[in-house]
């Protein structure tokens, strides 16, 4: 697969700028219900991973999920229809925010349900080996979600089995209020794999180069049959939560030092510097990204209101 670094910045970018409109249309209008968890900082984990991923590859993603989406891509209309509430939304707006699947790209599962997407992972995984598919499983999912106990199940049977699974850790600094040294005594997560005799690798999560060479690897490595790899994104969120928190908790110096590692604005001086960047075609990235962006808030503010009769249709009874 040739990699193009433009698509790494563009998918950041489109990241970046749909989830401050989310934030945005959150916090001061009644469009859109309840809270926004953004990923706002971890753009490069999405985007890299996003990348070495074929259509036919599957992703299960977790409550921090448009990056996840966007990256392997899903319509950015049908998204923010979908977190609208609207009946053109990719589950007829019967999900919102959090529970989004989107079958059409094989975003086949976003649960809120923390360590829950591991598990259906590596079903899903199985089920490719069953049927002898050539493609991989990605789960996304959190440094708190590794202290479940189902990450550790998951991860014992997917090495078992050598299953095509890779399990990208977002190590984000935080799960809710929690720092990592409050709740987990390991210094890296990806040092668990060894539990399960699988690689366990990490990687700095906000550059995207690194990221998208890891999960090449990664890739490979499932689609050679030798099984899964425990990849830890090291990153960070910059905002709370959700857009409900006001990270108290979070020291200012800390949000700034790690502002300074942007990974867009690290990507976007590496390919100015290459020369393969000019500040106008950037402008220009810019402005499409924002164009899009505002067609699909108004795509999913015109789209109609599923109808109450509807609301027993497409859910297991
Ligand atoms: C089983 C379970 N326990 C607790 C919660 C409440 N909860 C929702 S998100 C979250 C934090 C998860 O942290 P992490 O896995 O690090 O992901 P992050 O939010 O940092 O992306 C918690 C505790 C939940 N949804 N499910
Ligand atoms: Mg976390």
């Amino acid at each position: 697969m040739h990699l193009n670094k433009l698509n790494l910045l563009r998918s950041m970018l489109q990241i970046r700028r749909f989830e401050e409109k989310l934030e945005q249309l959150s916090r001061e209008t009644e469009k859109i219900y309840g809270m926004m968890i953004v990923s706002t900082g971890q753009e490069a984990v999405a985007s890299g991973v996003g990348a070495v991923l074929d259509p036919a590859d599957v992703i299960i993603s977790n409550h921090r999920s448009h990056g996840h989406l966007l990256a392997k891509g899903a319509d950015p209309k049908l998204i923010m229809a979908e977190i609208f509430g609207k009946a053109t939304g990719y589950n007829k707006g019967k999900s919102g925010t959090l529970h989004i699947a989107a079958p059409e790209v094989n975003v086949l599962c976003t649960t809120t349900v923390v360590g829950g997407g591991i598990p259906i992972a590596v079903g899903t995984a199985f089920a490719s080996h069953y049927k002898q598919q050539k493609n991989v499983t990605v789960c996304f999912f959190g440094d708190g979600a590794s202290d479940e106990g189902s990450f550790h199940e998951a991860l014992n049977l997917a090495s078992l089995w050598n299953l095509p699974v890779i399990f990208a850790c977002e190590n984000n600094v935080y799960s809710g209020a929690q720092r990592v040294e409050e709740h987990s005594k390991v210094k890296n997560f990806a040092d668990r794999a060894i539990a399960y005799g699988m690689p366990g690798i990490v990687v700095d999560g906000n550059n995207v180069l690194e990221v998208y060479q890891s999960a090449m690897k990664a890739k490979e490595r499932c689609l050679s049959g030798e099984g899964p790899t425990l990849i830890e994104y090291k990153t960070y969120r910059w905002g709370g939560h959700s857009t409900h928190d006001q990270q108290s908790y979070q020291p200012q110096e800390e949000i700034e030092l790690w502002k300074k590692l942007c990974p867009i604005e690290q990507l976007k001086a590496t390919l100015i510097k290459e020369g393969v960047l000019g500040q106008e075609q950037y402008q220009q990235m810019e402005n499409e990204i924002k164009q899009a962006v505002e067609e699909a808030v108004k795509f999913a503010d015109e789209s109609p209101w599923p109808q109450p009769e509807d609301a027993m249709e497409d859910i297991y009874i």
